[in-house]
Parts: C-alpha cells; sequence; structure tokens
C-alpha cells in the first residue's frame, strides 16, 4: 500500500516585513492591488501603500476592479489609478503587491495575468481564507483591518507614520485609518480592540481629521435615500410582540421616490434604534418581477452570552446567507408571500 502525501499548503504568514519592505525597496515598478469591487479599507490600503512606495522613490500605480462607492473615490485625492477591466497593467511592472485579499475568486478581472507573474507578487491580508500561494506574504488575522497589517511594513520601510501635520487630504496616515475606521463600523465591532485604538490614536496624532473623513465617507447619501426610508417606516410591520420589525419596498416605492437599489444603503438598520427589536427585516422589490431581496440585521446580545438571533441562518432558510447579525436571501414570490414567509420565521426565531 502506497501512502500519498499531499502538502495542502495553510494561507498564513511566509515572509517578515523587512522581506516585503526590501522587495519594494528593490523594485523599478511596483503595481498595487486589491479585490473587485474594492471598500474602504481595500482603496486605504492600496493608497497608503502605494504613497508610501513613493516617498522611498519607488515609481508606483494603483490598480482597481469593478464598481466601488462613490464616495471612496474622495479619498484619491490627486491619485489616477487604472480601472480594470478596461486598462491593462503597465508593461513594465516588476513588483505587485495584491492587498486585502488572498483569494482567486475575489480577483477575477486580473487573475489570469498575475498567475503568469506569481512570482513578481507579494500578498498582505487579513482574512482567514485564501488560495493565491505567493511566496512571500503576511497574512495577520488578528487585525481588523489590511490597513492595519500594513504598518510594519511601512515602517521596515523607514516611513515615520507619526509626525504631526503628515495626515490630512492625500495621506498616507489618512489611507491608513481610512482603512482602519471602515472596516470596524468606525470603531464600533468586536475587531476594535486595544491596538486598534492605539493605532488610531496614532494617526490622530499624525493629524488625521477624523470628523472631516466621516462626514466624506459616510455622509454622502442622496436625497432619495430620504424617501425611501419614510416610506419603508411608513408601512413598517411590528411582529413578534414588537421584538422584529418587517419593512417593504414595492417597485412604486422606488418610482414616487425616484430612489434606486444604491439608495438603499442603511435603510434595514433604523429600526435597530428600539430598545426591544432584536431584528429588523426589508423586503424590496425596485422594479417589478418576481424576486424579492431581502435584508436582515440583527443585534449583538444585551449581556455578555445572552440570546441573540443568527440572521444567517434566518437566511439560509431562504436559500441565502451572510454573517450572524447582516446577512441577505432572495425570495421568488409575491410581495405578500414574502412577508407572510418572513414572518412567520421571525416568529419561531423569536418566541
Ligand atoms: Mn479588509
Amino acid at each position: 500500500m502506497t501512502m500519498t502525501t499531499r502538502t495542502v499548503e495553510k494561507y498564513e504568514t511566509t515572509a517578515t516585513a523587512q522581506r516585503i519592505a526590501d522587495r519594494v525597496h528593490g523594485a523599478r515598478h511596483l503595481l498595487v492591488v486589491t479585490h473587485d469591487r474594492p471598500d474602504g479599507d481595500a482603496i486605504g490600503s492600496t493608497l497608503a501603500f502605494a504613497r508610501a512606495a513613493r516617498s522611498r522613490g519607488v515609481h508606483a500605480t494603483i490598480m482597481l476592479t469593478g464598481p466601488f462607492d462613490p464616495s471612496l473615490r474622495t479619498l484619491l485625492v490627486d491619485e489616477q489609478p487604472l480601472f480594470a477591466p478596461g486598462s491593462n497593467p503597465p508593461e513594465d511592472v516588476d513588483l505587485i503587491a495584491v492587498l486585502d485579499t488572498g483569494a482567486w475568486s475575489q480577483l477575477e478581472h486580473l487573475g489570469s495575468w498575475l498567475r503568469t507573474r506569481i512570482d513578481q507578487c507579494v500578498g498582505v491580508d487579513h482574512h482567514r481564507t485564501g488560495d493565491t500561494g505567493f511566496a512571500d506574504r503576511i497574512v495577520d488575522v488578528s487585525s481588523a483591518s489590511c490597513t492595519q497589517v500594513l504598518i510594519p511594513i511601512i515602517q521596515a520601510m523607514g516611513v515615520r507614520l507619526d509626525t504631526p501635520g503628515t495626515g490630512g487630504a492625500g495621506s498616507i496616515a489618512e489611507a491608513l485609518f481610512a482603512g482602519l475606521a471602515t472596516d470596524t463600523g468606525w470603531f464600533r465591532f468586536s475587531s476594535a480592540d486595544a491596538a486598534v485604538f492605539s493605532l488610531a490614536s496614532r494617526l490622530i496624532g499624525a493629524g488625521v481629521q477624523k470628523d472631516r473623513l466621516y462626514r466624506q465617507l459616510e455622509e454622502t447619501a442622496r436625497p432619495q435615500r430620504m424617501g425611501l426610508l419614510a416610506r419603508a417606516l411608513g408601512n413598517m410591520k411590528w411582529v413578534a410582540n414588537g421584538r422584529a420589525a418587517v419593512m417593504i419596498l414595492s417597485p412604486e416605492d422606488f418610482t414616487q421616490s425616484s430612489g434606486s437599489a444604491e439608495d438603499l444603503a442603511g435603510v434595514v438598520n433604523a429600526p435597530m434604534t428600539i430598545g426591544q427589536v432584536e431584528v429588523s427585516a426589508l423586503l424590496s422589490l425596485n422594479e417589478p418581477g418576481p424576486t424579492i431581496k431581502f435584508s436582515l440585521r440583527s443585534k449583538p446580545p444585551a449581556i455578555a452570552g445572552g440570546f441573540f438571533v443568527d440572521v444567517n441562518r434566518l437566511a439560509n432558510e431562504f436559500g441565502g446567507g451572510g454573517h450572524v447579525h447582516a446577512a441577505g436571501a432572495k425570495f421568488k414570490g409575491t410581495m405578500a408571500e414574502a412577508s407572510a414567509a418572513i414572518t412567520k420565521a421571525l416568529e419561531r426565531a423569536l418566541p
């Protein structure tokens, strides 16, 4: 009998911060990329890393893939990234930093190009799983954001982060802070631990203007959001003795408020401010059709170890999923059927 041994490589750190810094110093043209549909941490990470490399005299280009929230554009300031698909990566690139992901599935448009240059790639990430297998990578799942993982690398590059007056618009510190703030829900999530606050303190000490950044990133919705919110609250139903709220938005609501699916961000959260509410559900259908979108939110327990509703499991019942406190699903049927089905599921989850 023969034993076949197959090494399944773990997704973990293989390089030191100094090793990554040395590779940056040895590069002529660094390309910085991140996952498709980049969020605040992805954009913040690419900006911080490219700006740090440039401050050490290394030519750096950022390439972003897919749509992203228009408010994040304000972080770019003078930066002019390349966008994929559409433009091609520069030919003379000799080092590629892949940030905030280690999964080929999140690198759809650049994946095949990156695969041909795998020995030029380094990875920096804070996610638990990945399959890109770059030889030099730093994976720190204890970090709240990828920008936090970048700190020791940027320091090893010889870049100072604490100098007062260096944290303004378009700075390395601002980009690092943007990733840290957005990935921790502005320091509310459990990932916002003492190390996160201490890093935030350093960055604010460098001059990062958190109030301006908050306004720039979080208070930029279109007026249409208020119209949709008013309609959602107007038809809200309490279920399970007021411990859950169900809101409905039909195609008519979207037409009359001139709103679109993008204007929905945050609407599902409105009932969560009510003390007795454990779960909020928003059922939306932005144009006539058979597929209704469920958005579900729940609160963490009121006391450590106490009761809470796992909305990921609730969403699973409808073929969807997500996280414990934020999930979604798609429902085929009429709005009345959708409303009856979610009401029944909520009453079961909140006996
Ligand atoms: Mn992240």
